[in-house]
């Protein structure tokens, strides 16, 4: 099992081919890149159809990222990233039946995460009986009735489980989370709980909405930029764009980040060259090489720093903001020797970053899972808002925070009420529109769901979207939990490993994607989504859908709403036409009135934002809060070394389009571990030697075999690997406080050579 599990690609150290580590991004090899992946995927004419509709006012939202789109669009307002999303997306259904009857689940077990990928759309739904070793096809109205009726006999609502991935859209994830709710449960954990759970708490805590304050134009007017933790060339590329304008009207940019990412040097639009503009433009002024987990150290030592040359905004701090007496005390206490050797940072540049932000009247901070998957990811972020609430940098032109969220609707769902730990007024307004009582009682996040699991509590899991088993921590434990629960219920586009390692029974419930037309009885429907920056707006699928097997995800729930709770909601009719259940939105939720006329608005609408609209913070006193927290412990026992895990250019999250990562020179093969070259030498290791790596937490360990060693430009002791074939090393206790997001990016680790482990046994 546990060589199945983890979806590795086979170990074969000669079909890996290292290159120089690229110093531009995008360009004309981006271009290429793209067009390639859309031709062989989808054919040309769907090709030039679907990338010509990406973005624009009346096409589809990227399925990449959560970016948000400028106003005054080109007809090319994707990326190569986002172009390799919707071909993905628009491949040929072929898995089917027949791909069913000739493959068992074990089979399929074998084949590595990228192959299941690239087998195309899944074509129909099919079921998994208990003890069988071949999936078979269900009618969709048998598929309903054995949910539901599982469902039905569970002894609680509680034994419930209600997963989400953040492509869903906002109509599919209001009915859904109704659903769930009229169930009798919150159980409703979702990827964000994964990914930037550690923002939202951080910022709610302190700015009082667990937003980004920043727009898009804000870049426009920025002094300064801070990217912490991102590596946006690859899981961003149009944050370039903005970037690139920035500095063009003047910005400065830092970033920080134990590697030096390509996206962040140098940036050449791809469309620049059909101007004959042929130059490349430096991205970061200053690349602050952080060791892993260091940035709290960093950043206070920025601030001492700020402090010492009195470079605050005092003004705003004493009529913006409260506990700032405590915070600057802790700050004056805190040691410059402790600041210097967590961060790995010399005086003199923490000194250099200060001068910046002390120049900047602007200053925006952006970050991504560099800083959310730690152990004190809520504190590191609270630090960032120390850092701007410093120089007065909220609620002003030009300044803010800036989370950059991953899917492109994780943001939507949370606010449409894909929410596990619901706030009162939340649920008072939500029971307003939809006039039912909803529970109080708080559900499982996604970490909570798998302890259920293991416990045997859970009888039904439904996953909207998403690939639980690979995106969790510790999976081969995850695995062996999943496979406790009665019925797992995948609603999906493409095969996964969550579709073999299963319940007892276990469906595949197929739906239609973004890129596709919804039809539904009353004609043509769209769908709305949030990007990243609060803007609200329509998508619609333009492409003739892969499969005639295929239903929406809002009716997918619509139907389970009729069967299950026929009585809290006219189900069928809210999807005959989508506006239906926007409108029940518009009663359910703050700041969505009038949803149906305003999200018709070709940009759409912003949803309120109180510290951006007028420099207001909605926490208990209206003020922003200033907040102390001592220093992780980032020290290691000799001989451990600290591994993040991270996304290589050729994958979106668990799906594998490749087995490249360009921009890092790495080709052919995902079972790299980045090493700096003096750990190499000190520990006696080569270019290409292959090592098994064990994690500890707290006296247990976990073991992976086979990686093989690439020198890379990383702080010494700090060691990096792909996501998700690493996550057997993540320990599922080991979670950020407050927020319980998994650590993917602080694991500690020793390395044994393959010959020594095997002596030991
Ligand atoms: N093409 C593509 N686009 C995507 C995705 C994808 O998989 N592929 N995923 C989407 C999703 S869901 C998300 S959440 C985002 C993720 O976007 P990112 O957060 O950019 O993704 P990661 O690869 O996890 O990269 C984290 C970055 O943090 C750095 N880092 C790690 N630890 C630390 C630390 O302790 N301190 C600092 N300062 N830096 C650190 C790493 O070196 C790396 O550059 O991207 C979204 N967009
Ligand atoms: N170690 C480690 N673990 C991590 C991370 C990390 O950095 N390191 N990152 C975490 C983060 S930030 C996130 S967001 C999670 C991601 O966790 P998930 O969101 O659960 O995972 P994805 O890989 O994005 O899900 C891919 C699957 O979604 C399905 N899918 C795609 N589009 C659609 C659609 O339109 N509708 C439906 N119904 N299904 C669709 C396809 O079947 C596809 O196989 O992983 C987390 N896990
Ligand atoms: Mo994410």
């Amino acid at each position: 099992m546990k060589e199945s599990v983890d979806g590795r690609t086979p170990l074969d150290t000669n079909r890996l081919r290292l290159s120089k580590v690229k110093s531009t991004a995008a360009g004309v090899p981006a271009a290429i890149s793209s067009m390639n992946h859309g031709i062989r995927k989808m054919g040309v004419t769907r090709t030039v159809q679907s990338l010509l509709m990406v973005n624009q006012k009346h096409g589809f939202d990227c399925p990449g990222c959560a970016w948000p789109d400028p106003d005054h669009r080109t007809s090319f307002e994707f990326c190569e990233n986002g172009a390799k999303a919707v071909a993905d997306e628009a491949m040929k259904a072929k898995v089917n039946a027949s791909f069913f009857e000739h493959h068992s689940v074990a089979d399929l077990l074998n084949q590595s995460d990228y192959w299941l990928n690239s087998q195309g759309r899944i074509a129909q739904p099919m079921i998994l009986e208990s003890n069988a070793t071949h999936y078979t096809p269900i009618e969709w109205d048998d598929a309903f009735k054995r949910i539901a009726s599982s469902i039905e006999s569970m002894e609680s609502p509680e034994r419930g489980v209600y997963y989400t991935s953040g492509r869903t859209s906002n109509e599919a994830a209001f009915l859904y989370q109704a659903l769930v709710r009229a169930l009798g449960t919150n159980n409703l954990p979702d990827c964000s709980n994964m990914c930037h759970e550690s923002s939202g708490k951080a910022l709610t805590q302190t700015i009082g909405i667990g937003k980004g304050t920043v727009h898009l134009e804000d870049f426009n007017h920025s002094d300064l930029i801070l990217v912490i933790g991102q590596n946006p060339g690859t899981n961003h590329p149009r944050m370039l764009t903005a970037l690139r304008d920035a500095k063009k009207k003047g910005a400065k940019i830092i970033s920080i980040n134990p590697l030096p990412e390509t996206g962040l040097k140098r940036f050449k639009h791809p469309q620049d060259y059909m101007t004959g503009d042929v130059k490349s433009t430096q991205l970061a002024d200053l690349h602050v090489p952080v060791r892993i987990g260091g940035d709290a150290a960093l950043l206070k030592g920025v601030m001492k720093q700020l402090l010492a040359m009195d470079a605050i905004d005092r003004n705003f701090i004493a009529s913006k903001t409260e506990s700032f007496e405590e915070f600057e005390s802790a700050l004056t206490a805190q040691n410059w020797q402790q600041i210097v050797d967590d961060s790995g940072i010399d005086r003199e540049v923490i000194h250099e970053v200060a001068q910046m932000c002390a120049d900047s009247k602007a200053t925006i901070a952006c970050w991504a899972m560099g800083l959310t998957q730690h152990k004190n990811g809520v504190a590191v972020i609270q630090e960032v808002v120390n850092l701007l609430l410093l120089g007065g940098h909220l609620g002003r032109p030009g300044a803010g925070v800036c989370p950059v969220r991953g899917h492109s609707n994780v943001q939507g769902d949370r606010t449409v009420g894909i929410w596990e730990a619901p706030s009162e007024s939340f649920l008072v307004k939500m029971e307003q529109g939809l006039k039912f009582e909803i529970p109080r009682k708080h559900g499982y996040d996604v970490v909570h769901s798998i302890h259920a699991m293991e416990k045997g509590v859970v009888d039904v899991l439904i996953c909207m979207g998403g690939n639980f088993l690979s995106a969790t921590p510790d999976t081969p434990r995850t695995a062996k939990a999943i496979q406790n629960v009665g019925l797992t219920v995948q609603i999906s586009t493409k095969l996964n490993r969550s579709h073999l390692v299963t319940g007892k029974t276990a469906m595949i419930l197929p739906v239609l994607g973004r890129t596709e037309k919804d039809v539904q009885s009353t004609g043509e429907q769209f769908v709305t989504v949030e990007n990243s920056m609060g803007v609200v707006h329509r998508s619609k699928g333009n492409l003739k859908p892969v499969s005639n097997g295929l239903i929406s995800e809002p009716y997918l729930v619509a139907r389970l709403g009729q069967l299950l709770c026929p009585d809290v909601l006219d189900w069928i009719s809210c999807t005959d036409n989508y506006d239906a259940i926007r409108d029940l939105m518009s009663t359910s939720l703050y700041g969505f009135e009038h949803y149906n006329e305003r999200v018709r608005k070709p940009s759409g609408f912003l949803l309120p934002n109180p510290p951006r609209d007028s420099g207001q913070f909605s926490t208990s006193t209206g003020k922003a809060l200033f907040t102390v927290h001592s220093l992780p412990n980032v020290t290691l026992p000799q001989d451990r070394f600290v591994l993040m895990t991270i996304r290589s250019h050729d994958q979106y999250n668990t799906t594998i389009y490749g087995l490249h990562d360009r921009y890092r020179g790495v080709h052919g093969n995902r079972r790299v571990l980045f090493m700096n070259a003096l750990d190499m030498s000190q520990y006696g290791l080569k270019t290409r030697d292959v090592v098994d790596i064990t994690s500890h937490f707290q006296g247990t360990k976990r073991h992976s075999k086979q990686w093989i060693i690439v020198p890379y430009e990383i702080p010494r002791k700090n060691l990096a690997a792909y996501f998700p074939e690493a996550n057997e090393l993540v320990p599922l206790e080991s979670t950020a406080i407050i927020s319980n997001t998994p650590t993917s990016k602080w694991i500690e680790v020793t390395l044994t050579n393959p010959a020594d482990s095997l002596e030991e046994e």
